[in-house]
């Protein structure tokens, strides 16, 4: 094991790229890697500061997908019911009730392979209804061919999320239905529409420290870092395949130390990239977030529901604010 100096040295030295180093920083003292991690931070970000996305399911259940710990694939037996794609006035009215309680950032998600040409009118139209209120917009949709990411950038679209979910060797244990490659290349056509890249994964699959330095090498090794970096806690569900597989197995879950580990690596590779703690506080004590927040995670989704499974809350998470001293971000 190196000592922080080494470390710290080996990353000027190289810079933050190479797979070494990232193993490295996985390697340093608890404590070290906070303290880097923190400082880092403090010269990229306002420090105490945590900003708000609201998610809303514009489109649920029914998805053609195979991913192992989604509720919404029709291989999974959740008892989540296909809907069909939400109206815009619907949309809208969410909208306004998550500016409202202060989201700065609106995300909304379809269960879907991909979009089809058909439902592309709709879709712009809430991106131009959503932007027109203030509010960033953001997407998740699937895949994307390169004239929909245009058309989604045209039309206002500031993110557009496509998670790599873990590392490129494990991938294939969690989803068979489509490859790491097809999301890089959905990626890529994202990046050259213009819409901002908000890329990260989950975490607690029962994969490795050694997939986790992957997945973030991986991350970084994208021809520009994500702006925005979801990092998930596996939500168990029932009646998914990993929720199945690990439920009453709290080991196979991710350890929050290791959790908190994973943040701050993340925060000292990608310095500008905003990190959000995303699935998974609902079992995270206040003080697993804490350490979340102090690794350098400075973004959270806010609200009683993620996609769908439950959320903590507005008054919880005004009062977790409250203790350390956070306020919402822009
Ligand atoms: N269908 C689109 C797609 O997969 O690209 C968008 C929605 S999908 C639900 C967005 C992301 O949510 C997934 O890539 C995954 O990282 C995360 N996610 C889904 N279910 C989860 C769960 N049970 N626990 C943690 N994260 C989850
Ligand atoms: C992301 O990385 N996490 C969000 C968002 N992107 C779309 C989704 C979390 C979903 C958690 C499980 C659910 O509520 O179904
Ligand atoms: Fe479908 Fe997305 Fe769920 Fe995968 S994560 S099954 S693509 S909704």
């Amino acid at each position: 094991m190196q000592g922080t100096d080494a470390v710290q040295e080996g990353l000027d030295r190289k810079g933050c790229k190479e797979r070494e180093q990232i193993a490295a920083l996985f390697d340093l003292p608890f404590f070290d890697l906070l303290m880097m991690a923190r400082s880092v931070h403090h010269s990229y970000h306002r420090p105490n500061e945590v900003q708000l996305s609201t998610l809303l399911s514009i489109k649920t259940g029914g998805c053609a997908e195979d991913c192992g710990y989604c509720s919404q694939s029709v291989a999974a037996e959740s008892g989540v019911k296909a809907e069909k794609l939400m109206d815009v006035e619907a949309v809208i009215s969410a909208a306004a009730e998550a500016k409202a309680s202060g989201s700065t950032r609106f995300c909304m998600g379809a269960a879907w392979r991909e979009p089809k040409e058909r439902d592309m009118p709709k879709l712009l139209e809430m991106v131009r209804s959503v932007k027109a209120m203030g509010l960033e917009s953001c997407m998740t949709l699937g895949m994307l061919t390169q004239a929909q990411a245009d058309a989604l950038s045209e039309a206002g679209l500031d993110y557009y999320n496509h998670n790599i979910d873990t590392s490129p060797e494990f991938y294939s244990q969690v989803i068979t239905t489509r490859t790491f490659q097809d999301r890089l290349d959905t990626l890529a056509r994202v990046r050259a529409s213009g819409i901002s890249v908000c890329c990260g994964g989950i975490m607690g699959m029962g994969e490795t420290r050694d997939d986790r330095i992957d997945f973030l090498h991986a991350l970084v090794s994208l021809p520009q870092p994500p702006e925005s970096v979801p990092l998930n806690a596996l939500v168990p569900i029932p009646g998914t395949v990993l929720g199945d597989m690990l439920a009453g197995t709290p080991m196979a879950q991710i350890d929050e130390i290791e959790f908190a580990r994973t943040v701050a690596v993340a925060r000292i590779v990608m310095p500008e990239s905003i990190v959000r703690l995303s699935a998974g506080r609902e079992s995270m004590s206040d003080s697993a977030q804490a350490l979340c927040f102090l690794a350098g995670a400075n973004s959270i989704f806010s609200g009683d529901r993620l996609l769908t499974t439950p959320n903590n809350g507005q008054s919880a998470d005004a009062a977790l604010f409250q203790k350390l001293g956070l306020t919402p971000g822009s």
